[in-house]
C-alpha cells in the first residue's frame, strides 16, 4: 500500500495482456535531448523508460544523443523546441511558457516543450494517455491557462501543519529541514505530472528563523530536490522579520534599514537558490504583523518584497485574505465577506508587476459553498491569483470524502458580468495557488481518495475548461484499474460526494456549520455566532441567513458588478444554493427550485445527504463482490477506502442529528416527515 500511496496516479500499473499488444507498434528508442542528470528533459526520459516498462513490460533503450539513433526512424523524441530544432521539423510557433506539443504518429512520438519543463509535461501527458490504454494517434498543443500554478504547504519548521491532516512535515522538523528529502523528491514528480511549477513549502503563518543561514541553507536542498521537476521553490515570509529576527527598532516598509534588510536576505536566498521563485506573504491577517501596522498600505508592504525579488526576476505572491476576526456580532452591517474590497479594491494600479493579489475562492474562507469573491471584479490593473484549498480543512479533514472539482468550477465558471460583457472567473486570473498539506503519510493526504482533488487541482490550473467528471475518470484509471465496474463505482461515489457534503453540513449558503473557533471538525451551528470571526448565520428562532443587500443589509451584494449585484439584491433572483448567504428570511421562506420551506429543506437535506454517505459504503462494498477475477483493485487499498467511508457514513449521521435538531430546537417546527428531535 505504501508503494501505491506513494506513487498516487503515477502507479504505471500492467496493462492487460490484450492493451499490451500495442507494445510492439512503439519505437525501441527514447532520445532524451538532454544529458545533464538534474534536468527535466533527462526525467522525462527516465520516466518515459521507468513508465512504459511498468504498463507495458518492455525496456526501451534511452540516449541522449539524436544523430546516434537516427538509423531507426521510429524513436520516442522528448526535448526543447530550441534542443530539437536541427533534428526535427516541426511547425510549432504557439506555445506559450510551459507548453508542449505532443505527436503520435504511428510509432514515431514527438514531445518538444517550449522549455524544458513543457517537454517533461509533454512526456507526463503521453505516459497518461498510454497507461490509460490510449494508443491513438494524437497531435495535440497545449499550454496552461496561467503562468502561476503553484501549491502552498503551510508546513511549520517544527514539524507540524496547519491544518494538514497527512501528517507531520516531509520537509521540515525540530526548527530546520530534515535530512532526508526524499518525499520531496518525489512529491514534486507527482506537481509535475500535473503541471505545478512552484511551491511554497511554509505555512503563511511563518517563522522568521526559516531565514537564518542553516534554513536558508536547507531551503538549497529542498530546491534542489525539486528543480529535477521543474518545480521552484518559495517561502511565506513573516513581516516583521527585520526586527525580530534581525534585531532593528522597526519593520516599517518604507523605512531604509528595513528595505536593505530584505534586499540583502533576499539576494542571500537567490545566491543559494539561483531560481528561488519568490515570497508569499500574509500581512496583517489573524494577528500576523504587516504593513498596517506602521499605517502604510498593503501596497507598499507587498512592492517592498516586490523591489527585492524583481532584478533577480522573483515574484511575490500578496494574500487578500485580511480582515477584521473582532468584528462586532451586534453590529447588522457589519460583515467579514466585506473585507478584501475593502482592503484592496483603492489600491488598484499601485501594485508592482512582479506582485499577484492571491485571493480565496470565496469571500469568507474555503466554505462548502460560497459564491466567488468580488475582489476578482476590482483588480483590473493587477495580476491575481486563486486561492484554492485541497486539504479539506471545512470539507472533513480527509476523513470524509469531498471531491472538490465541482465546487471549484462553481467559482471559476462564475460570470462576473465585467462591464455587462462575458468575464468567467477563470478568464481574469494570473495564476493558482493550492493549499495542499501533505505529509509524510504514505498517502500524501491522509487519504487514497482525496488525491484526486490534488490531481483535479493540477488539471485545472493548466485548463479550467476541464471537466470535473472526465478528470476524476482519468485520475480513477491511473490510480486504481481500467475496470469499468471501478470506474463506475468511484464515479458515483465522487460526482455524488460534494452535494451530499453540502446536504450534511451546510445548506443554502449557510457555510459549514463546523467547529469554527477551534478544530474546523464537526457539527457546531452554534459557533458561527456571537463572535468576532464573522462567518455567522444570524440564526434566531424565527429567521436565519445574512442579509448582505445593499437596500437593507450589509451592503455585500453591491460589490459585484451591476448584474451580478442586481441577481443578488432580491431573493427571487438569488439561487437557493447561495440564499442565506445573502438574505435573512423566515424559516417559513418558500425555495423557488422545490417550493419547500427553507426548515424542511434544511431536514429534508440532512435526511438525504447522510443517507447517500451509508449508500457508499453499500456501493463501495459491491466492488468486492464484483472481483472476483481479482482485477480491479487491490485489497489494502479497497479496505482503507471502506474503512474511511465507513467512518463517515457513522459521522454523518452525527451530523445530521446535530444539525437538524439545532434547527427544529431554535424554530420550533416541526418536521413534515416527522424525524427531527424523536431520537
Ligand atoms: O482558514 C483559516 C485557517 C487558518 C489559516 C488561515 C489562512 C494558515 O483556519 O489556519 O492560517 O485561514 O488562510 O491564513
Amino acid at each position: 500500500v505504501a508503494e501505491n500511496g506513494l506513487n498516487g496516479w503515477l502507479r504505471y500499473a500492467p496493462l492487460s495482456d490484450e492493451l499490451r499488444q500495442h507494445a510492439s507498434s512503439l519505437p525501441s528508442v527514447i532520445v532524451a535531448l538532454n544529458e545533464t542528470e538534474t534536468s527535466p528533459v533527462y526525467m522525462a526520459g527516465k520516466e518515459l523508460q521507468a513508465g512504459l516498462k511498468g504498463v507495458l513490460g518492455h525496456t526501451l533503450g534511452l540516449t541522449h544523443d539524436f544523430s546516434a539513433s537516427t538509423n531507426s526512424t521510429s524513436v520516442i523524441l522528448v526535448g526543447t523546441l530550441a534542443a530539437s530544432n536541427a533534428a526535427v521539423k516541426h511547425n510549432v510557433s504557439s506555445l506559450s511558457a510551459d507548453g508542449f506539443w505532443l505527436n503520435v504518429n504511428g510509432s514515431q512520438v514527438t514531445i518538444l516543450g517550449q522549455n524544458e519543463r513543457g517537454a517533461l509535461y509533454g512526456a507526463f501527458e503521453y505516459l497518461s494517455r498510454i497507461a490509460q490504454g490510449d494508443f491513438a494517434d494524437v497531435d495535440v498543443m497545449s499550454s496552461p491557462s496561467a503562468p502561476i500554478r503553484w501549491v502552498n504547504e503551510w508546513d511549520n519548521l517544527d514539524g507540524t501543519i496547519e491544518r494538514g491532516y497527512g501528517g507531520p512535515s516531509i520537509f521540515f522538523g525540530n526548527g530546520a529541514v530534515v535530512q532526508d528529502l526524499t518525499r520531496a523528491a518525489q512529491y514534486a514528480r507527482l506537481l509535475a505530472s500535473i503541471g505545478i511549477n512552484g511551491i511554497v513549502v511554509n505555512n503563511v503563518n511563518a517563522n522568521a528563523t526559516l531565514l537564518n543561514p542553516d534554513n536558508m541553507d536547507g531551503l538549497a536542498r529542498i530546491a534542489d530536490a525539486m528543480r529535477p521537476y521543474g518545480v521552484q521553490v518559495g517561502i511565506s515570509l513573516n513581516f516583521a522579520s527585520p526586527q525580530t529576527l534581525g534585531g532593528l527598532a522597526t519593520f516599517d516598509s518604507l523605512e531604509p534599514s528595513v528595505i536593505s534588510w530584505w534586499t540583502d536576505k533576499t539576494a542571500q536566498l537567490y545566491r543559494r537558490i539561483p531560481d528561488f521563485a519568490g515570497y508569499l506573504v500574509k500581512a496583517n491577517s489573524e494577528g500576523q504583523p504587516g504593513p498596517l501596522t506602521y499605517n502604510r498600505t498593503l501596497a507598499d508592504g507587498a512592492n517592498l518584497f516586490a523591489r527585492a525579488v524583481l532584478p533577480h526576476g522573483g515574484i511575490v505572491m500578496f494574500r487578500a485574505f485580511v480582515y477584521n476576526n473582532h468584528l462586532d456580532p451586534a453590529d447588522w452591517k457589519a460583515d467579514r465577506a466585506n473585507a478584501a474590497v475593502d482592503f484592496f479594491r483603492h489600491l488598484d494600479g499601485s501594485f508592482l508587476e512582479n506582485v499577484i493579489v492571491q485571493i480565496k475562492y470565496g469571500p469568507i474562507d474555503f466554505q462548502v459553498r460560497e459564491p466567488p469573491s468580488p475582489l476578482f471584479a476590482h483588480l483590473p490593473h493587477t495580476k491575481t491569483a486563486i486561492e484554492l484549498q485541497i486539504s479539506q480543512e471545512y470539507l472533513g479533514q480527509q476523513s470524509h470524502l469531498v471531491y472538490i472539482a465541482p465546487l471549484w468550477k462553481t467559482i471559476l465558471d462564475f460570470d462576473l458580468r465585467l462591464d455587462s460583457k462575458p468575464s468567467l472567473v477563470h478568464s481574469l486570473l494570473s495564476g493558482y495557488a493550492g493549499v495542499v498539506n501533505v505529509g509524510t503519510d504514505p498517502r500524501w493526504l491522509g487519504s487514497h481518495m482525496a488525491m484526486a482533488n490534488l490531481y483535479a487541482f493540477g488539471q485545472l490550473a493548466w485548463d479550467p475548461a476541464r471537466d470535473s467528471q472526465l478528470l476524476l475518470q482519468a485520475w480513477t484509471r491511473l490510480t486504481f484499474s481500467l475496470d469499468p465496474t471501478v470506474l463506475n463505482t468511484i464515479t458515483s461515489i465522487a460526482m455524488a460526494s460534494w452535494p451530499a457534503y453540502e446536504n450534511y453540513t451546510g445548506n443554502l449558503g449557510l457555510q459549514t456549520l463546523t467547529d469554527i473557533l477551534y478544530t474546523h471538525y464537526g457539527p457546531n451551528p452554534a459557533s458561527q455566532d456571537n463572535n468576532g470571526w464573522g462567518q455567522w448565520t444570524r440564526a434566531d428562532s424565527t429567521s436565519i441567513g445574512m442579509d448582505r443587500t445593499v437596500s437593507n443589509g450589509t451592503g455585500f451584494a453591491g460589490q459585484y458588478p451591476p448584474e451580478v449585484a442586481a441577481q443578488f439584491e432580491a431573493s427571487s433572483t438569488t439561487p437557493d444554493d447561495l440564499l442565506l448567504w445573502f438574505h435573512h428570511v423566515p424559516y417559513t421562506h418558500k425555495l423557488h427550485g422545490t417550493g419547500k420551506t427553507v426548515i424542511q429543506h434544511i431536514y429534508d437535506a440532512h435526511y438525504a445527504g447522510a443517507q447517500t454517505a451509508q449508500d457508499f459504503v453499500s456501493t463501495w462494498s459491491a466492488l468486492r463482490d464484483s472481483n472476483a477475477s481479482g482485477t480491479n483493485i487491490d485489497a489494502e487499498r479497497f479496505d482503507d477506502i471502506l474503512f474511511q467511508l465507513t467512518y463517515q457514513a457513522g459521522h454523518a449521521l452525527v451530523w445530521r442529528d446535530a444539525i437538524a435538531g439545532f434547527y427544529h430546537n431554535l424554530s420550533k417546527i416541526p418536521d413534515e416527515h416527522g424525524r427531527v428531535g424523536h431520537h
